[in-house]
């Protein structure tokens, strides 16, 4: 695949003449949720804020459902020039920036509340300096929900019940190590073959918010959800450092109202989304576990927030939002 065509007319236009009013370019926007879901409908309105704010100089064309890959792919082709702006869940994004992992931690938020307390503050500029660095500007941060265990064959009640059981990951290393810590298998799969693989027997389990198990069609295969609630983090919608320096200052300003703008939709459809999902998936013989006593299973997670602590890369972060 060749560089997007707002990469071309880019350089063509600094090697030509100053941006006329009359130019237009367009660039490629990654997303792996399907029309409706709460971040394609502020990644949609991002667009026509961009669309907007430039008189319709740029273009965001978004691609949905993950149409052009999965996350790492997406990660790739951003890299290689090929994709200008994704939504990026921070799990895997986390892999590529040490630092921002401390986020990912499981029992580390009570919800999202709590997170975007931290996150919209000092520590949000932290981290947004750290992605930078990485090749990532974050023009808004997004609700990544509060994730819960959902098995086929098996209710769970309490950590025991997860000796084990073949539970499919996002490719995070706190993902794979909680996994571990509960006793059962971590298997790492991308998003869209997660359904396929709880069909065919490859994994027991899968863990994900509401409005994903929902989205997914997940809750048909497996309806077992015991509401753990354990990782509470965020997504990011970012633009290529690439990408970003090919903007004038003022068209920067654009995408960053615009971004900013688009979260605050994101964030207000995401807890109506989430009551719909669990009374969507109830009615369809979903049976939901609400977990009583959260210690057991945060006492397993011990090593884990120990490991963070100890490391200088996260330790920063992790006092920050302990602190609070
Ligand atoms: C969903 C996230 C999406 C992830 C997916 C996953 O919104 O970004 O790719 O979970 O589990 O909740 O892979």
């Amino acid at each position: 695949m060749t560089r997007t065509w707002f990469a071309e007319a880019m350089t063509a236009m600094a090697v030509a003449a100053p941006l006329t009013a009359s130019a237009q370019a367009e660039m490629r926007a990654w997303n792996i949720h399907p029309d409706g879901y709460p971040v394609t409908v502020a990644m949609s309105y991002f667009a026509e804020l961009v669309q907007q704010g430039t008189q319709g100089r740029l273009l965001v064309k978004l691609y949905s459902n993950g149409s052009l890959g999965d996350q790492p792919k997406a990660v790739q082709m951003m890299k290689a020039g090929e994709l200008d702006l994704a939504e990026f869940n921070l799990g895997p994004l986390s892999e590529a920036v040490p630092s921002t992992k401390a986020l990912t931690l499981p029992f580390l938020f009570r919800d999202s509340k709590h997170l975007f307390r931290q996150l919209d503050g000092k520590l949000g500029e932290h981290l947004e300096a750290k992605l930078k660095d990485a090749g990532y500007v974050v023009l808004g941060w997004y609700d990544g929900g509060a994730r819960s265990f959902y098995c086929v064959n098996k209710a769970i009640h309490q950590p025991s019940d997860f000796t084990g059981l073949r539970i499919r990951v996002q490719q995070a290393e706190t993902a794979i190590e909680m996994v571990k810590l509960l006793g059962a298998i971590p298997v790492v799969l991308p998003y869209k073959e997660v359904g396929d693989a709880l069909k065919d027997g490859r994994i027991d389990c899968a863990e994900n918010n509401l409005p994903s198990y929902e989205s997914t069609g997940h809750f048909k295969l497996a309806k077992y959800i015991y509401l753990s609630n354990h990782t509470v983090s965020p997504e990011a919608l970012v633009i290529s450092v690439k990408a970003w320096k090919q903007l004038s200052g003022a068209d920067q300003a654009v995408f960053q109202d615009a971004g900013r703008k688009s979260a605050a939709k994101m964030r207000a459809l995401w807890n109506q989304r989430v009551d719909d999902a669990r009374a969507a998936t109830a009615k369809q013989g979903s049976q939901f576990a609400t977990m009583t006593d959260h210690g057991p299973l945060i006492a397993r997670m011990r090593p884990l927030h120990q490991k963070y602590i100890n490391d200088p890369l996260t330790r920063e972060e992790l006092f920050t939002i302990l602190m609070d």
